[in-house]
């Protein structure tokens, strides 16, 4: 039998600066981009929840909402840290993780010999460890099926452990409404409400076949979350396949000129993150306008040369910015890993910094 146990920290980066000065545990904090500065909300704890804040709001407007609200700046080499720690205690469960970003983690513990193979007494257990070695609180769930231990991770946070044992899946699924389904944005929710579909239950009921027929693919694969046979492997092992960085500027960029000036220093804090075996299938950039459309370009770069090369994205930005020119409020650079040469780390959710 397939056991999966899905872990997630709470609040992540504010509960890590939490720990660090206890003093501000009682107050609304967030971690995140100055106000003034066109900032925004990476994270912020749960007090600062209750009064509407979250995460990729304006900081400004966060601070409209909680005047109070202490914001800090992203420390990320110190969450990189506890991040890797976290693993650390995860890797002594089991072999099989699958990291989905800094603080969220796929364990597949059905082979593990440790608490007599008890999923639950696992995810007991790795929640104490961290809170004890880590001073931090995750939640965690726990399932025979892997999408349902991330819905069941979320189930009663913060610091919540949710299992759902086996053969309890169909009572869970059956009230479940279709909107936590992996996969189920606001657009599909609007259609299948279209179709009179909120619940897991509705779509039992309308069937695989009227499922398939209305909605394709993605209808499949509702009804079979639904029915609880949609399993899913953990991937054992992520290969990151691209690395990019991005910056906010204070003023919009109104001329080419201005934004050739940016570009050098994008292109080295790329570099500082880039590992020494460097092999890349191709180079792209990425441009805001002042209106917050935008456009990104890409170019293969050659089997021959594997590397990317600064005038590749020079050309590559001017052309970009050539397609609105509008001023730009945020360039970004970034490059794509040959096959061969992806490395395994985790994917961050945040790289970007302003300038
Ligand atoms: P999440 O796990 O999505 O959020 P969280 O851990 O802060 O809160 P929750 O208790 O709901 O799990 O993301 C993990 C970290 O990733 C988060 O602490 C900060 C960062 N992050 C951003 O920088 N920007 C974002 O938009 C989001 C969603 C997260
Ligand atoms: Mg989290």
């Amino acid at each position: 039998m397939q056991k999966i146990i899905h872990i997630d920290a709470d609040c992540f980066f504010a509960a890590v600066e939490m720990r660090d000065r206890p003093a501000l545990k009682n107050n609304p904090i967030a971690v995140g981009g100055d106000p003034g500065r066109r900032g925004v909300i990476c994270t912020c704890n749960y007090h600062a929840r209750r009064y509407g804040v979250k995460s990729a709001m304006a900081s400004a407007h966060a601070k409209r909402l909680c005047p109070h609200l202490l914001i800090l700046p992203p420390d990320m080499a110190k969450y990189r840290v506890v991040s890797e720690q976290m693993r650390d205690i995860f890797s002594e469960y089991t072999p099989v993780i699958e990291p989905l970003s800094l603080d969220e983690a796929f364990l597949d513990v059905s082979n593990s010999d440790c608490a007599a193979g008890s999923a639950t007494l696992i995810a007991q257990e790795i929640r104490q460890r961290i809170e004890r070695e880590l001073g931090i609180n995750v939640s965690a769930g726990a399932s025979q099926l892997k999408f349902l231990a991330k819905i069941a991770s979320d189930w009663q946070k913060p610091n919540g452990l949710t299992v759902i044992p086996p053969g309890e899946e169909q009572p869970f699924l059956r009230r479940l409404s279709v909107s936590k389904l992996p996969g189920v944005g606001p657009v599909m929710q609007n259609k299948l409400a279209g179709a009179g579909i909120t619940l897991c239950e509705d779509v039992l009921n309308i069937g695989l076949n009227s499922m398939v027929f209305r909605f394709g693919a993605i209808g499949e694969r509702i009804f079979k979350m639904s029915k609880g046979i949609e399993f899913g492997a953990v991937a054992k092992h992520s290969a990151k396949k691209s690395v990019s960085v991005e910056s906010t500027f204070d003023h919009d960029l109104s001329s080419a000129d201005d934004i050739k000036q940016r570009l050098p220093q994008l292109i080295s804090r790329l570099r500082a993150r880039l590992p020494d075996s460097r092999s890349f299938s191709s180079q792209f950039v990425k441009i805001k306008f002042s209106n917050f459309t935008q456009k990104t370009m890409e170019s293969r770069i050659g089997a021959s040369s594997k590397h990317f090369s600064d005038e590749g994205f020079l050309r590559l930005m001017l052309a970009a910015w050539h397609s609105q020119k509008l001023p730009a409020r945020l360039l970004g650079v970034g490059v794509k890993m040959s096959s061969a040469h992806q490395f395994g780390q985790l994917e961050l959710p945040f790289d970007s910094v302003k300038s």
